[in-house]
């Protein structure tokens, strides 16, 4: 896979992507936004993959959407061709987990594109941020909705009115990363919780995730049952005999994916 503004790489069982632009902190940018599309297509269509990483580097998860390609567009224009909306939903559509794993900055669209991720890992120079009202406008791919969800309305609106970024302690605190990391074991850390989901049969976690997900959009009553008749179908998978009997025989389960 051969890209100008990311990396991707199959690692095992992992697809893994990394934003790459550093000259402008991984902006995210036209032309990304369309490889980050290919690469997640490609990880979902190739049935090797369990799991996919999202990361960035070191100084920055991605610094938000490129400010130089939006800042002379006017409002038919925007309106009319729907404006950075194809394909910004993708990580967020990717029916297999997805990991962020976070060092550095991740403003605006970066913020919003690791919220769309399954679980945030974050190294402990990571920094959060909905700065968009400092440019005269507001969040656009999520930020005012999974923010809120995620971290309640107070500190959502207050990083939405403010401009505020947030640090890693702080992120964890309020529920936005799942974990802090020492920056320097960021990466093997994320590799090594993606090698776990990924050794699990992979219909059930992508259920799991589909279940999960569900809790956002719908009511708990809808929810619980969305979940129960998830349950009762993994009793149709080859999966869950070799799972339970490998429970009782004592030994560590040998799953097909089927
Ligand atoms: N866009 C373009 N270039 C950027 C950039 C960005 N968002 N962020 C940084 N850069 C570039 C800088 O211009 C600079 O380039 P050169 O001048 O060297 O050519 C280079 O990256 C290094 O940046 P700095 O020199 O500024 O580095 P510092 O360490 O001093 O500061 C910083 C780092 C992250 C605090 C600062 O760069 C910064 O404040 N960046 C902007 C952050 C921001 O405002 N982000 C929000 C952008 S608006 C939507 C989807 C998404 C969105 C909207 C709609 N739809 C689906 C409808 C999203 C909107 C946004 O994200």
């Amino acid at each position: 896979m051969n890209y100008q503004n990311i990396i991707a790489e199959k690692r095992g069982k992992v697809g893994w992507i990394a934003l790459n632009r550093p000259k402008a902190l991984n902006a995210l940018c036209h032309d990304l936004i369309q490889e980050l599309n290919q690469a997640i297509n490609q990880f979902e269509d190739d049935t090797s993959i369990h799991v996919l990483v999202l990361t960035g580097s070191e100084k920055a998860f991605a610094a938000g959407a490129d400010i130089r390609e939006m800042k002379d567009r006017d409002y038919m224009d925007v309106y009319k061709a729907d404006f950075i909306t194809k394909g910004w939903q993708r990580v967020a559509s990717c029916r297999k987990p997805v990991i962020a794993a976070v060092a550095g900055y991740a403003l605006g669209g970066g913020c919003e594109i690791a919220m769309m991720c399954d679980i945030i890992l974050a190294a402990d120079t990571a920094k959060f941020g909905q700065p968009e009202i400092n440019l005269g406008t507001i969040p656009g791919s999520g930020g005012t909705q999974r923010l809120t969800k995620i971290i309640g309305k107070s500190k959502a609106m207050e990083m939405c009115l403010s401009g505020r970024i947030m640090d890693a302690a702080e992120a964890e605190k309020c529920g936005l990363v799942s974990r802090v990391i020492a920056a320097a074991d960021l990466l093997q850390e994320t590799m090594k919780l993606a090698e776990k989901i990924a050794a699990m049969s992979l219909p059930v976690a992508m259920m799991v995730k589909e279940s999960v997900n569900r809790s956002y959009e719908t009511t708990l009553a809808e929810g619980l049952l969305f979940e129960r008749r998830l349950f009762h179908s993994t009793f149709a998978l080859q999966d869950q005999k070799e799972g339970m009997n490998a429970f009782v025989e004592k030994r560590p389960p040998q799953f097909k994916n089927i």
